[in-house]
């Protein structure tokens, strides 16, 4: 594909010094700088950026309070149109974010074209349901001589901290539906990918969000993290990344005396498991599981991390697994040739090998895949599969490229349907049958948040697939869903006695 092709080459000459900082209008930031390097190849020096001291913090914070009520006072449709500007700026720049999501965070180019586009979608959903949800106030019937109704408002200050594994689309998705929702908001972006998220905010300010309505705060939880999550200020946080880290913001908002009762709207990981019965097509069962285990090297959190397929067909499948294994590219993440890129650094690399030593003690290894010598100076993890005897051999969430088989008689699947319950994780959920019962009694047992049937089970898509899990995965509402936006506001209803003397008549054009 030539036009892929000329992107990639204006990708991998983009091997620029990105620089990023903090975004705090009136702060002189004095906080450490920190360099990049490209994952595939540790050696090449991507840029730097400044993390926030704690009197950026501040002052940020100071500022987003003084912002917040002219930009809720904002008619929805304008804060919409600038959402939509934002989405057209990013279409017309999608290689360079392409290319930031490849250099800082080791994604593929097919990665990358999807990220920049589940961005722009963001963008474009949340305007629209800014335009449905905010626009006009909701009339409520009441009593004759009443008149009631019902209007949204931005909460106050949210703060939005995102994942590394999707640098642009969730911190946008993320950030979007805090400001069409009314807000101002201060982003902290995961450290890995901090010179991605200071573009697209950049990209934001020069949509026409203002500098002090939209803020950004590059640094580490301990310290910028920590001191947002804290402070009484915050009206409430967005946040996506690990189950403990939503805990811990928890526990901040609620620990906040005499502050306002602050909301968490977290997604959080997954236990993730497919379910192939004897009637899956094979083919179909391995395609699928292949790019749900492997796409992204695992590191989504909708990626399926285990594969229960029953007895009958199992051996086939694995074998077919394994057959489909050797096939995988794993290498440079800006080469079109490349499946499978590298972990996103030395940590995540620590664990999945600390998890690879246990599992080859504990389980049987289906296949790992030879790394290419050139990999040597990047973080890169061998994808592998494993067969277990049973769900309880997996502790907590693998955040890679590692696929676990367990096989299961027919007469199990209820136990099934339990084991993967008892994980307390309920995000995504495959299902590979062709027996309409079968489906409906798995689908409707298991805690899921997304289940997918006869497909792989990652990617879903804003608007039509609202995305987001319960239990440890996550509080909800759904994000890409028409759910979502009303949780970064609050309401308020008006109830005015239409008869009264004098008559309060006037006051029903408040606001309008
Ligand atoms: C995440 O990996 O943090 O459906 C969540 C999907 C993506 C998952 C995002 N929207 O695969």
């Amino acid at each position: 594909d030539l036009e892929l092709k000329a992107l990639a080459d204006r990708i991998n000459a983009a091997i620029q010094p990105w620089q990023a900082r903090p975004l705090v209008p009136g702060a002189v930031p004095a906080g450490e700088t920190v360099p990049v390097h490209f994952p595939a190849d540790r050696r090449v020096r991507v840029g730097e950026w400044q993390a926030a001291d704690a009197a950026t913090v501040d002052k940020a914070l100071a500022n987003a309070v003084a912002a917040q009520p002219a930009w809720d006072a904002v008619p929805a449709a304008g804060r919409a149109r600038i959402l939509e500007h934002a989405a057209d700026l990013l279409q017309a720049r999608m290689a360079e974010f392409m290319a930031l999501c490849t250099r800082e965070a080791g994604k593929t180019l097919p990665d990358g074209v999807a990220e920049v586009r589940e961005a722009i979608d963001f963008l474009r959903y949340y305007a629209l349901q800014a335009r449905r949800l905010f626009g006009q106030p909701e009339k409520l019937p009441g009593p004759t001589g009443e008149s009631n109704e019902l209007r949204l408002h931005g909460r106050g200050v949210f703060v939005c901290i995102s994942p590394w594994n999707f640098p642009l689309a969730i911190f946008i998705g993320q950030v979007a539906a805090a400001l069409a929702a009314g807000n101002s908001v201060i982003a902290k972006p995961a450290e890995q990918t901090t010179l991605t998220g200071f573009h697209a905010v950049r990209l934001l300010h020069e949509a026409g969000v203002p500098e002090d309505v939209l803020q950004f705060l590059p640094g580490d939880g301990a310290t910028v993290g920590a001191a947002l999550t804290r402070d009484p200020r915050v009206a409430g946080v967005a946040f996506t990344g690990s189950t403990e880290t939503a805990r811990a913001i928890n526990r901040a908002l609620a620990a906040r005396d005499a502050a306002p009762i602050g909301i968490l709207i977290a997604e959080t990981g997954g236990q993730n498991a497919m379910i192939a019965d004897s009637s899956a097509l094979p083919e179909q069962l391995v395609k699928d599981t292949m790019s749900s285990a492997f796409g992204s090297a695992g590191q989504r959190c909708s990626a399926a991390r285990v594969l229960f397929v029953q007895s009958d067909i199992a051996d086939k499948v694995i074998d077919m697994l394994a057959g489909a294994m050797d096939e995988l590219s794993v290498g440079d993440p800006g080469l079109l040739s490349t499946d499978v890129g590298p972990v996103i650094d030395a940590d995540a690399l620590a664990t999945l090998q600390a998890h690879a030593e246990r599992m080859n003690r504990e389980a049987r290894l289906i296949r790992e895949v030879p790394l290419a010598d050139h990999c040597a100076h990047g973080t890169f993890f061998a994808p592998r599969a494993y067969e277990l005897k049973s769900l309880d051999q997996l502790e907590r969430e693998v955040f890679g490229p590692v696929l676990h088989v367990i096989r299961y008689d027919a007469a199990d699947l209820d136990r099934v349907i339990d084991q993967i319950n008892a994980t307390g994780y309920g995000l995504t959920l495959g299902i590979h049958s062709r027996i309409d019962d079968t489906v409906a009694r798995i689908a409707s047992r298991v805690k899921a948040g997304n289940c997918y049937v006869n497909r792989n089970m990652i990617g879903a898509v804003v608007g039509v697939q609202p995305f987001g899990g319960e239990g440890l995965s996550g509080t909800g509402p759904k994000a890409g869903g028409p759910h979502y936006l009303a949780r970064f506001a609050t309401e308020r209803t008006l109830t005015i006695n239409t008869t009264a003397a004098g008559g309060n008549a006037s006051l029903l054009t408040l606001g309008d």
